[in-house]
């Protein structure tokens, strides 16, 4: 196996063009074939709403639904069957992720800018969210927490959790156990770009969503960005992609760990990008025969194989080059395994941050309370993590008194006129004129 894992990279070895191709991401642009596949099934729903959900449940999910959503009592009756360990797992991830997002409510702000003129900013719920939670491969429940978690603590109305069907036609007992606990509205069993769909249009039985959030596959992804572009259509949360791990490793690295960091992540699909940078030789070679020797006593070797074929393993002159990389690549998340995190955290623009040989990545996924929602692809560079604030919106507000608009007109209509827009001049005037002076 060793052999298909990629050799050292020399940093100091790489010209400009070659370090670039080194940190590029594969193309992940949806190929122009998958945009035009997304584009005939957005339509489809558009047209035909549920009818088409369920022709294309029986299609991509080989199910017959005979309504897309499952009533809250079928939910109820799934959740029955979790197991009382996995019960407990949601009941200590939920509190965790809760404790984290809840210290997160933004606060108002109000400000006289100027003697008589006041202006706010206050925050309002998204009323209604769209919740994209991934099956496929892998079902995971831990995605219903990280979304509905927030969605719940902003107080958004209606919260529509979208997930593909098993082969009953049901959502898992931890899926329905984890989407009860967080206050889910409506249950759809439909996954795939045909979800987004429905969130995005509405149909029949599902309520159209002002924002949708969720991690996906290349069509779902594809869908998120099709109809957020269409004029009226749904906000996304942010572009997602397959899942990253970058890891920082100097001579206190303990390979076996940083090994089974870059396994957890490579398990995700053959597409995730897992890349370990290290001033230290011996460590570097250390870690690459871990993955080799752990890779074997995997499930999930077939698909964390095919992932570390196109991983990098990069020897930096230091440990600040090392930094640099990191920092280029912009991970969504990042493993610091040195004996000094804190001098690094701030150097390096990433997702999220794991410090220290004790903090796994995989705790981020599930427990530590931050969201594993993050900025895929080098977005991390000015995209935020998911947070309590992205289920909120942002306006603003202001009021003018007769003091604050006589001293603010000049300005408004100086600068409007310069702009050729006297309509606006006149509508700060017509205010000041004495003939409308005292009517309301
Ligand atoms: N690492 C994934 C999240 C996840 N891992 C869910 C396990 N379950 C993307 O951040
Ligand atoms: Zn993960």
């Amino acid at each position: 196996m060793t052999d298909t894992l990629p050799p050292i990279t020399v940093w100091a070895d790489l010209d400009e063009t070659a370090r670039r191709e080194v940190l590029r991401r594969p193309s992940q642009s949806a190929g122009a074939d998958i945009t035009a596949q997304v584009q005939g099934l957005l339509q489809q729903v558009r047209e035909e709403g549920d009818a088409a959900l369920l022709r294309l449940t029986a299609r991509f999910d080989r199910v017959e639904l005979d309504s897309p959503l499952l009533s809250r009592e079928q939910v109820q009756a799934q959740a029955t069957q979790v197991s009382d360990t996995v019960r407990r797992a949601i009941d200590h991830a939920y509190d965790t992720i809760r404790a984290f997002h809840a210290a997160q409510q933004p606060q108002p702000v109000s400000v006289d800018t100027a003697p008589g003129v006041h202006c706010e900013l206050r925050w309002a719920p998204v009323r209604t969210v769209g919740l994209y939670v991934p099956g496929g491969s892998a079902v995971l429940p831990s995605t219903v927490l990280m979304l509905g978690v927030p969605a719940a603590l902003a107080g958004c109305e209606r919260v529509i959790l979208c997930s593909p069907p098993d082969e009953h036609g049901l959502l898992s007992p931890a899926v329905c156990y984890a989407a009860l606990k967080v206050g889910v509205t409506d249950f759809v069993r439909v996954g795939g770009a045909q979800a987004v769909a429905a969130l995005a249009y509405g149909t029949q039985s599902v309520p159209r969503a002002d924002k949708i959030f969720g991690p996906g596959n290349a069509y779902v992804t594809a869908a998120k960005t099709l109809v957020s572009a269409e004029a009226g259509g749904p906000a996304i949360d942010m572009p997602a992609g397959p899942s990253e791990l970058l890891v920082v490793a100097d001579a206190s690295a303990q390979a076996a760990w940083a090994a089974a960091d870059l396994l957890s992540q490579a398990e995700h699909g053959p597409d995730s990008q897992v890349v370990l940078v290290s001033p230290e030789r011996r460590v570097l070679e250390a870690v690459r025969g871990e993955l080799a020797q752990q890779l074997q006593g995997l499930p999930r070797r077939d698909i964390a194989g095919r992932a570390l074929a196109e991983s990098r393993l990069i020897l930096t002159g230091t440990l600040d080059e090392a930094a640099a990389v990191a920092d280029a690549y912009a991970p969504e998340h990042l493993s610091l395994q040195v004996a000094r995190p804190e001098a690094l955290i701030g150097q390096i623009r990433a997702g999220s941050v794991f410090a220290g040989h004790l903090t796994p990545e995989a705790g981020g996924d599930y427990a530590t309370g931050t969201n594993h929602v993050l900025p895929t692809y080098g977005a991390a560079r000015a995209y935020s993590s998911l947070g309590l604030t992205d289920f909120y919106r942002r306006y603003t507000v202001q009021t003018v008194t007769a003091a604050g608009l006589e001293a603010l007109a000049p300005t408004v209509t100086a600068l409007a006129r310069e702009e050729g827009l006297e309509a606006h001049a006149r509508a700060a005037e017509v205010r000041l004129s004495p003939s409308t002076q005292g009517e309301s």
